[in-house]
């Protein structure tokens, strides 16, 4: 197996119509949580993945289990209770790029995910760990569990993939966030947080600095997500912009989870960092130009055929 990676994920239900919530009548029931997303972007790629959670012993529970067991993702290792629900969430939409999302999620199933369940002789059969920053916000037992499956995976080799995904709903405080998220960071061989994440965690401003702050002795990479601008990546060797692929963008939220799989993609086929950072930048314009969070996900061939096409594609080096 290639890549493990475990969270929280939801029904998601979103209107067809740019309307506050309180005037929507009907919903289109999807799927969705940051980590399946990435899940499912490597699956779609061909990728061998496993996915881990804890799902409440119910019909959205098994809805959620059936989607991301139909794209091939191992999920031998997920738990189901009968104590609390599986977590739900609203989209709402009022105008063109202006979403907002609402959870119910708090005492979700997934939030009691436990570190006393985690199976380290799995993920010893992983070569790469993605984590994000959504996970240890989700419960203090969560963490626990975030902790340990970083520390499992260290211990076993695995290289450790760390997307900061800040949701200020889930944070009790913005120093509660800093200090987790730099906790997970330090430990991570790849970091992949936006220009805003990269703020919060380092107090500078711009992608280059935020990079070196993040880049501790030992890490392997950190690339800044800078939306419709690129990207900036940064190793120890190596470092650069990333121009955007070109894309019309109809629905922003999963883009940073295409751009997560696209990268890990990349490192499974031993690219270099700015080849890497060049497939995660394709999958996340791909991703931002449908709506829905992994339904526009290619496969490996259109994925290469969408890199291969764009000639205006420019990578601009410094
Ligand atoms: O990255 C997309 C996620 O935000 C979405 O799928 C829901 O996991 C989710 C979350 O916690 O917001």
């Amino acid at each position: 197996m290639e890549v493990v990676t475990f969270g929280e994920s939801m029904v998601l239900f979103s209107s067809d119509k740019n309307l506050p919530l309180e005037y929507v009548h009907q919903f289109n029931k999807q799927m969705a949580g940051a980590e399946s997303n990435v899940a499912i972007g490597l699956a779609k790629l061909g990728h061998r993945v496993g996915w881990f959670s804890k799902l409440g012993d119910d019909p959205f529970g098994r809805y959620v289990l059936h989607q991301i067991r139909g794209y091939g993702i191992d999920i031998s290792r997920c738990r189901h209770t009968g104590d609390a629900p599986t977590g739900v969430y609203f989209k709402e939409q009022r105008t063109k790029g202006k979403t907002q999302v609402y959870y119910y999620r708090r005492h979700s199933a997934a939030s009691m995910m436990h570190p006393d369940e985690l199976d380290e002789a799995y993920l010893a059969g992983f070569k790469i760990l993605h984590i994000t920053g959504i996970t240890p916000a989700l419960s203090p037992d969560c963490l626990a569990l975030t902790r340990k499956a970083v520390a499992s995976a260290r211990k076993l080799g695995l290289k450790i993939v760390f997307d900061p995904n800040v949701r200020w709903k889930l944070w009790d405080s913005e120093e509660a966030a800093k200090e987790v998220l730099l906790e997970l960071a330090g430990s991570a061989d790849y970091i992949l947080p936006g220009l805003d994440e990269g703020e919060l965690l380092t107090g500078c401003t711009q992608p280059e600095d935020i990079a070196s702050a993040l880049l501790k002795p030992g890490a392997a990479g950190v690339v800044v997500k800078l939306g419709s601008k690129g990207a900036y990546f940064k190793s120890e060797q190596d470092s650069g912009y990333m121009a955007p692929f070109p894309a019309e963008e109809v629905d922003p939220v999963g883009a940073g989870d295409a751009f997560a799989a696209g990268f890990i993609s990349g490192l499974l086929h031993g690219e270099t960092l700015e080849q890497a950072v060049r497939r995660a930048s394709a999958m996340g314009a791909i991703a931002v130009s449908v709506n829905g969070d992994v339904e526009g996900l290619p496969n490996e061939a259109e994925l290469l055929d969408m890199m291969k096409g764009d000639q205006d594609y420019q990578n601009v080096k410094r």
